[in-house]
Parts: C-alpha cells; sequence; structure tokens
C-alpha cells in the first residue's frame, strides 16, 4: 500500500530482547496483557485494510497511565520504536509497526471513569470503544460528539489520536473544539497532565491541541476530557437521488436554508459508491427503487420536537421537488429504515475492501471542483477491473476517492496513473490531501503538498521537543528529512 516502498530500518533503534519482554512483564502486572505468540501478534501487526504489515515480537497491553509511563520511559533508556495502537481501524497505515516495533495497545485501558449529566463531561480512559463510550452516553441521555462507521472497534484515544472526524462533525465540530483535556504520556515517561475539565480556559498556549491529530508521534494519550451534548429524540433520516453533482451541492444549500439548527448529517455518495455496497454487503437494501442515478444523498436531522422536525423535513423535500432537483427520496418511516440508509452510506469502506484491492485517497477540496477529480480519475483509468468511486462528506468538504480493482493486487501501472496526480490536482486547489484519515506512514512523505515549509520545519523541531530519540511512531506523519537524528 506505499507507492514508494517501505522505507528502511532505522537501525539507531535496538531490538527487543528476553530480557526486554520480561521487564514489560514486570512492569504489566497482574491486570495487562503481553502478546509474544506469533498467532496472537498477527492482530497488532496487520492493519485493516490489509495493505500494511509489521513484524513486532511484541505487544503490550497496560492497564493504567502508570503501567505506559513505565513501559515508555524504558523504552526510551533502551531506545527501542513504539508504535501506540487503538482498535487499528486507521485506514493509512500509522496503527501497525513498519518493523520491529513495540506495540503499545490501549485496549486494555477502557474505563468509564465519569459523567456529569449537567455539563455533559465524560471522562475516560484512551482504549473505551467509540460506540461503547455512545450506548453509556444514550442511557444517560447524551450523545458522542463524533459518530463513524468503525464505531464498533475503534477507540477514543484512537479517534484523538487522529482527530477523526466521520458523519456528524458538521453539526458537533471536530475534537478540537469537544476534547476538553488531555492526558498524555510523553516518549520519557512523564506524565502530562493536560487533564482539565473546563469549557474555558486561556491561560498561555493550548497544549493539548498538539496531541489531537498527532497520530501518536508526540505521546501516547491514556485519558481525556470530552463535551457530550444532549441526545436528540427525533432524528429524521432521508435519501435522495439526483441528476449531478451540481444538484447535490444545490440540495446541501437547500438543506442548510431550510433545515438549519437541526441539519446533522449531509452525505453523498456517486452511482459507483452504491452499487459497490449493494453488491457486497449482505443484509443492505436500496434505499430507493432508483438505482440508476448517478448521485445519491443522505440527509440527517437531530432534534428534540418530532413534529417540528418532519414538518421541516417534508417542507425541504418538497423545495428540493419543485427546484427540479429530485430524481427520487425517501423519508425513514423508522429507525430500521434509517439504520439501513446509514448501512448504505458506511457500508462503502467494507465493501470495497470486499470487492479487491483498494488505493484509498481522502481529500478536502473546493465544494465546486469535488467531483471533477473523481471523472478524470475515471478518464486515467479505464478498464473492466476498475472502478472509480468518490463519497463521502459533502457538507464538511471532505471527499473520499477510491479506487477499487477487482484484480486483487497492487499494481504499479494503477499506483502511478494515480499518484502523484490525485495529490498534485489537490496542491492546485489549495486542498488538503488528508482531510480526515490522518498521514500515517501512506502519505508521510506527501506533507508538502499540504503545508508550508516552514510549517514542516516546526513540525519537524516540535517532534525533537517532545520525543528527542524519536522512539514514538518512527516512519509515520513526518517526511523522513526533517525527522531529527536521535538515540
Ligand atoms: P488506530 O487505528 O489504532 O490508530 C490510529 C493512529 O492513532 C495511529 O497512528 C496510532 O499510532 C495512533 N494512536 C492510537 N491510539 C493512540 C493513543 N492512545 N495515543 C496516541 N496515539 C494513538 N476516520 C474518520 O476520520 N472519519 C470516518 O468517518 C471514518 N470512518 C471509518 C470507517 C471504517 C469502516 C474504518 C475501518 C475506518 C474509518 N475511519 C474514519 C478511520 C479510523 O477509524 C479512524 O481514524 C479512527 O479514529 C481510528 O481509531 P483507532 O482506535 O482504530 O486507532
Ligand atoms: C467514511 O467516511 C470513512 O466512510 C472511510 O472516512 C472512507 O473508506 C473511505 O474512503
Ligand atoms: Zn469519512
Amino acid at each position: 500500500g506505499l507507492s514508494g516502498g517501505r522505507p528502511p530500518r532505522d537501525d539507531k533503534f535496538a531490538r527487543v530482547t528476553q530480557e526486554d519482554v520480561q521487564y514489560f512483564r514486570e512492569a504489566l502486572g497482574a491486570g495487562g496483557r503481553l502478546v509474544t505468540d506469533r498467532e496472537g501478534l498477527q492482530a497488532f501487526n496487520r492493519d485493516w485494510l490489509g495493505n500494511f504489515e509489521g513484524a513486532t515480537s511484541v505487544a503490550v497491553c497496560p492497564t493504567s497511565t502508570q503501567q505506559v509511563s513505565k513501559v515508555l520511559s524504558y523504552c526510551n533508556e533502551r531506545c527501542l520504536a513504539v508504535v501506540p495502537q487503538g482498535g487499528n481501524t486507521g485506514l493509512v497505515g500509522g496503527s501497525v509497526p513498519v518493523h520491529d516495533e513495540v506495540v503499545l495497545s490501549t485496549s486494555a485501558m477502557d474505563n468509564i471513569i465519569s459523567f456529569d449529566e449537567v455539563s455533559g463531561i465524560l471522562n475516560c480512559q484512551s482504549g473505551c470503544i467509540l460506540q461503547a463510550l455512545d450506548t453509556y452516553l444514550a442511557e444517560r441521555g447524551h450523545t458522542m460528539p463524533l459518530d463513524l462507521g468503525a464505531k464498533g472497534s475503534c477507540q477514543i484515544g484512537g479517534n484523538v489520536s487522529t482527530n477523526a472526524g466521520g458523519v456528524r462533525l458538521l453539526r458537533y465540530g471536530s475534537l478540537h473544539g469537544s476534547v476538553l483535556g488531555l492526558e498524555v504520556v510523553l516518549a520519557n515517561g512523564e506524565v502530562l497532565d493536560l487533564w482539565q475539565s473546563l469549557r474555558k480556559d486561556n491561560t498561555g498556549y493550548d497544549l493539548k491541541q498538539l496531541f489531537i491529530g498527532a497520530e501518536g508521534t508526540l505521546g501516547i494519550v491514556t485519558g481525556m476530557s470530552l463535551l457530550c451534548p444532549a441526545r436528540p429524540t427525533s432524528v429524521q433520516v432521508s435519501f435522495l437521488s439526483c441528476k449531478s453533482f451540481p444538484d447535490v451541492l444545490h440540495i446541501f444549500r437547500l438543506a442548510k436554508q431550510h433545515l438549519g439548527e437541526v441539519l446533522s448529517a449531509v452525505e453523498f455518495l456517486d452511482r459507483e459508491s452504491l452499487v459497490t455496497a449493494l453488491e457486497h454487503m449482505p443484509g443492505i437494501r436500496n434505499p430507493l427503487p432508483d438505482g440508476t442515478s448517478p448521485f445519491y444523498m443522505l440527509v440527517e436531522t437531530s432534534g428534540s420536537s418530532e413534529t417540528h422536525d418532519k414538518n421541516k423535513v417534508e417542507e425541504f423535500l418538497a423545495e428540493v421537488m419543485s427546484a427540479g432537483l429530485l430524481v427520487d427520496g425517501a423519508l425513514a418511516q423508522d429507525t430500521s429504515q434509517a439504520s439501513n440508509m446509514w448501512r448504505v452510506r458506511e457500508g462503502v469502506t467494507e465493501a470495497l475492501v470486499r470487492r479487491g484491492k483498494v488505493y484509498k485517497y481522502d481529500v478536502s477540496l473546493p465544494l465546486a471542483e469535488m467531483y471533477a477529480l473523481v471523472e478524470e480519475m475515471r478518464e486515467r483509468l479505464p478498464g473492466d477491473s476498475i472502478r472509480v468511486v468518490g463519497y463521502g462528506h459533502v457538507g464538511d468538504g471532505n471527499l473520499h476517492l477510491n479506487i477499487s480493482d477487482a484484480r486483487g493486487k497492487e499494481r504499479q501501472e494503477v499506483r502511478e496513473a494515480i499518484e502523484p496526480f490525485v495529490y498534485e490536482w489537490t496542491r492546485e486547489r489549495r486542498g488538503s490531501i488528508s482531510a480526515e484519515h490522518g498521514l500515517g506512514l501512506m502519505k508521510a512523505e506527501c506533507i508538502r503538498y499540504s503545508k508550508p515549509e516552514a510549517a514542516v520545519r516546526i513540525m519537524g523541531a516540535v517532534k525533537k521537543m517532545l520525543d528527542p530519540k524519536g522512539i514514538l511512531n518512527p516512519y509515520k506523519v513526518l517526511p523522513r528529512d526533517v525527522v531529527h537524528e536521535g538515540c
């Protein structure tokens, strides 16, 4: 899954010995888990997409911040490289070792610490599964401020570390706003306590923001405080089809105008995405009789009054229809219809993996030009086995461009037809080559397509300051030439 091949092992890093394993065992004590058998390690070495595979000989699963601190300070001393891992659902190869890095998994750190029903502030450890947190909050009249297709296995620490966006960003904003406090263990084992639960705190630089989206290169997030909104009691989901991408954008405008304060998601799929989901995900049904329109949209509202929200959605749909924008549309009549609509949208990622090899891109682009990238890519990549699909968070200006090849294997000619074209195209429009998935291993060398030299230089300096030996998630995020020597 890497155009330039895997970066060579940096031999400044020590190799794990029996004594190291023994130390980890003692540091974990009775509660933690240590995995050293080949079979058990497979899940830690291989990424969700099956594009990246490392060769670690040990995965350490601590239960407390103190244990994380012990393990890191030891690794730093020994110059052992470490890759932090949450639910391992990341899509850019950031969460698995490149070579023999120690995996530090947060999966055994899944305690919910407290929840305040007045302020809506949740405190928890970083290994809590997103869906488990949402279920816990649902029982208390609240909701997580983010939602994504990987919710059943991704962890909140992984979400924070990738600054995951997802399908409700339009409504609740990014984690840069929802995270109120963080606890982070630095590379040398020091615990940096930024764990506050305040809405407002303007005392100097907001250091926690550095770790949100740092993809495990600056520290290990162990605990956090999150602001969680009240759970909406009325959720209306509609699924629409239309004739062109400009019509998608026109419908988005009308959605903002007519649904305003209750709008909670505006997603789009092209026909190729819909067809892929329907072909490969058993149990998912097409919400519309129409399967031939080129574009589909999912529009969701979340509010507190069913009658009010339903009226608004009906008015919106009437407006869309009278403007001649609608080919077909359905408003979910119950939760099972609504969840089927969501499964169509969220099922595309898994359906693509089932179809064969996937080349995955995640870009932010000016809305008016967004879909032209998909069309140009289609012209560049003809052939029976290739399917170019475009979908994503249109309400956030975020396109998911995927090139699927039913022939199953990475092919150099396909990769070369895509890269660097896709990155150059994005740069020309001042877009971002990673809207929400991060850079990981896949795009570490590509950062300059979206960031100026001065920014890359400062990032290298921040890395050097917080992780002087460079043990945390090496080969990821930053390009080789700005990473300091260390060790
Ligand atoms: P991992 O994959 O384990 O790790 C991701 C990165 O964070 C790695 O670099 C890792 O080293 C680092 N990391 C993990 N935990 C910590 C920690 N505690 N401290 C420091 N660093 C850490 N992403 C979106 O943004 N929006 C989506 O809508 C979305 N949908 C998805 C749907 C599917 C089906 C799948 C498979 C993935 C999707 N993703 C999406 C990508 C992925 O789920 C998110 O990036 C998620 O936030 C990763 O969480 P995780 O716990 O699996 O982290
Ligand atoms: C989504 O929005 C995820 O479904 C995954 O971010 C996108 O698979 C993708 O390209
Ligand atoms: Zn997404």
